[in-house]
């Protein structure tokens, strides 16, 4: 499948603090080996007892794993629940005047929403939604802004029972299209613009242009909040303020009662082909997962804690740890529109000092790139307020992880590392803080009732030290069902024949240590990580290749200092290659191409032009060697069956 490598070896060890452990939920590593000995003696009784314990249930379930049908594997599959009751509607008896969220606009302004406030207006939209016929089962396409309306809306659709998919807004018209067709929405919920770090952004009119790019019937409406306050092409018989839509709506709704396995949500993410994959959720085993995962990693305190979760709800992380999770624990969670850096790289720091926030959840790319513009920064401000962090996305190099814990943890708060994806829903390795000592870079320790491993093309357990795939060998309940309206694509991409097809293929690779702790080492396949977030390199590829000056294109990743991986792309152009002022407009131009085509996040960092790509005999392109161009490595590998082996000297050159 891919080619391994080995990491650096890394010696620190941090234990928990006693101070910690004697507060946590699961203290010293006793506790942890019990609960873990208690899922391997008996799997379904465990998992069965946790989803009594932490989810309130309409009606209680008799089954619990149904393997009948591998992979297609369903959890607690007659119990029925809502999730958003679960979220909401049983905390109001003690905490109707609690604070659920805290949301900070992009220009500072704070807006308090307490947890009856957030029923009030999941329930008016809920009834807005089904005052356009929306209904179980049906899929509502969310392209909004981070904010308290993207909480709502999200929840609104759980309420009932519709199928939310939320698409980052960050991402282009075309993209959003493809979702909305391949989702097949009913409507769209979106709003005028977003605001980040001072400039406006339009949505709406990525909506407009969405839809007219065609096939896109299957939408009755498009709802608008409004936030930006920008003028917006109007379509009078489709589009609806969303203030309009909840206008004299009731305030209460009955939640719509459904089967532990409905699906909650889809979520499009990038896999090894040009198309997205649309990750397709429960609800029942969906929702044990983020709360199990806030009690154990987040060691949550739901009547002390504030949590921070910096993550945008279009991604999986603002799912589990914005929208859910802590919600179903009752917690108050700040929301944040903006970003890091606006008005300057303190933003972060001065917003867990306002707000108090006990508990921080970023990603790596974030804090390598606040090092880099204020390594000091942390210090100008109380952050006494925190006692635990977290890092999640991608792996986090140990210079990082020593800054996060001594400049902004003041050498006080454990580092919760965790590793997860889109398709597990909720953590998988990570350590629980007040029992696992921890080790810069490294993830530690699978979950208590996740069996993961390393093994090898067999699905034979490597021995420790050794590299090979990083697997999960039983069903969990959080894991993805399917991929939407393609279960052919979903067996195949993981749980493949080779490794017996009942076994989770995560896409990484991994090594564990003498200690069994899990050191991740990057995607088997052909992903790239940058900042976080997940890139097709195929995807990039098939939108270069849509550009009418592109012949051929090939795109690989190289490390970058902040982004984790950048991306770089080699391109044969129609025509004649080109060179010097030209080239830099061509450049320009293609940048823009594919920000337009996926969105700004996956615009090459780097575009190199050649009259050829180096291929194989049968054809294929040799992308081992573009990774080792890209990276300005000499060349070892035999290229004496390139056709024209002077292409290499003109791959070596980047347009600057
Ligand atoms: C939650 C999320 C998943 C991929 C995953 C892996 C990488 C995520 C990581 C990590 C090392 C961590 N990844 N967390 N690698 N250490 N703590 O990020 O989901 O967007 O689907 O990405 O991200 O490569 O396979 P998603």
């Amino acid at each position: 499948m891919a080619n391994i490598e080995s990491v650096l070896q890394e010696t620190r060890v941090f234990p928990p603090s006693a101070a910690f452990q004697a507060q946590a939920n699961v203290s010293g590593m006793a506790s942890h080996q019990a609960l873990t000995a208690r899922a391997a003696a008996d799997y379904e009784g465990f998992w069965a007892d946790m989803a009594r314990a932490g989810i309130s249930w309409k009606k209680d379930f008799s089954k619990i794993l149904d393997e009948s049908n591998a992979p297609f594997y369903k959890w607690f599959y007659d119990g029925e629940l809502n999730v958003s009751y679960n979220c909401l509607d049983r905390h109001l008896p003690e905490k109707a005047d609690k604070t659920a969220l805290i949301f900070e606009a992009d220009d500072g302004a704070v807006r308090r929403v307490t947890y009856q406030a957030l029923y009030n207006q999941v329930c008016a939209f809920a009834n807005g939604l089904k005052s356009r016929g929306v209904q179980k089962g049906d899929r509502v396409i969310i392209y909004m802004p981070m904010g308290v309306e993207a909480v709502v809306a999200m929840q609104a659709c759980a309420r009932i029972g519709a199928i939310h998919s939320v698409v980052f807004g960050g991402f282009s018209a075309k993209s959003l299209h493809e979702r909305i067709r391949d989702a097949g929405a009913r409507l769209v919920v979106t709003a005028d613009g977003s605001i980040r770090g001072g400039k406006m952004l339009p949505l709406k009119s990525a909506v407009d242009a969405a839809i007219a790019l065609g096939d896109c019937e299957c939408v009755e409406a498009v709802v608008v909040y409004r936030r930006s306050g920008d003028d917006t092409a109007w379509n009078a018989a489709r589009d609806i303020w969303w203030h309009d839509l909840v206008n004299g709506m009731a305030q209460t709704c009955e939640p719509e009662w459904v089967n532990a396995e409905h699906p909650l949500f889809i979520l499009y993410t990038s896999g090894s082909t040009g198309h997205p994959k649309g990750v397709q959720h429960s609800s029942g085993g969906y929702l044990l997962g983020a709360i199990l995962s806030m009690q154990w990693v987040f060691d949550a305190r739901p009547d002390t804690d504030v949590f921070w979760c910096t993550a945008d709800v279009g991604w999986i992380t603002g799912h589990s740890y914005v929208v859910y999770g802590p919600l179903a624990l009752g917690m108050t969670e700040v929301i944040f529109e903006g970003v890091p850096t606006y008005p300057d790289a303190g933003r972060f720091w001065k917003m867990i000092q306002d707000h108090q926030v006990t508990t921080f959840y970023t990603a790596p790319t974030a804090i390598r790139s606040l090092i880099k513009l204020g390594s000091d920064l942390p210090r100008q401000y109380d952050l006494s307020s925190l006692r635990l962090l977290g890092t999640v996305g991608e792996p986090i190099n140990p210079e990082a992880w020593m800054w996060y814990y001594e400049a902004v943890g003041q050498s006080r708060c454990p580092i919760a590392d965790t590793w997860w994806q889109t398709e597990t829903g909720s953590h998988m390795i990570a350590p629980l803080p007040g029992a696992v000592a921890t080790k810069p870079g490294s993830c530690t320790l699978p979950l208590p009732g996740i069996m993961a491993d390393v093994v090898d093309e067999h699905g034979g357990s490597v021995p420790l030290g050794q590299g090979g795939y990083l697997v999960i060998k039983r069903p969990f309940p959080s894991l993805l069902r399917s991929l939407w309206g393609d279960p052919e694509r979903f067996r195949k991409t993981y749980f493949p024949a080779e490794l017996g097809g009942k076994t989770y293929l995560a896409g990484d690779s991994a090594h564990r240590d003498a200690d069994g702790y899990y050191w991740i080492m990057g995607r088997i396949d052909d992903v790239l990580n940058v900042s976080g977030h997940r890139l097709g390199t195929m995807e990039i590829e098939s939108a270069l290749a849509a550009n009418p000056r592109v012949a051929e294109a090939a795109v690989v990743g190289k490390p970058h200092d902040i982004k984790g991986e950048a991306v770089v792309a080699f391109v044969v152009l129609k025509g004649a290659r080109a060179s010097g002022d030209e080239a830099k407009k061509i450049v320009a131009e293609l940048r823009d191409w594919v920000g337009k085509e996926i969105g700004p996040i996956a615009k090459p960092d780097e575009i190199r032009f050649g009259d050829n790509l180096p291929k194989t005999r049968s054809g294929k392109i040799m992308r081992r060697l573009l990774r080792a161009i890209a990276r300005g490595e000499e060349i070892t590998q035999d290229v004496s069956t390139l056709e024209n082996p002077a292409i290499l000297e003109q791959l070596k050159e980047a347009v600057r």
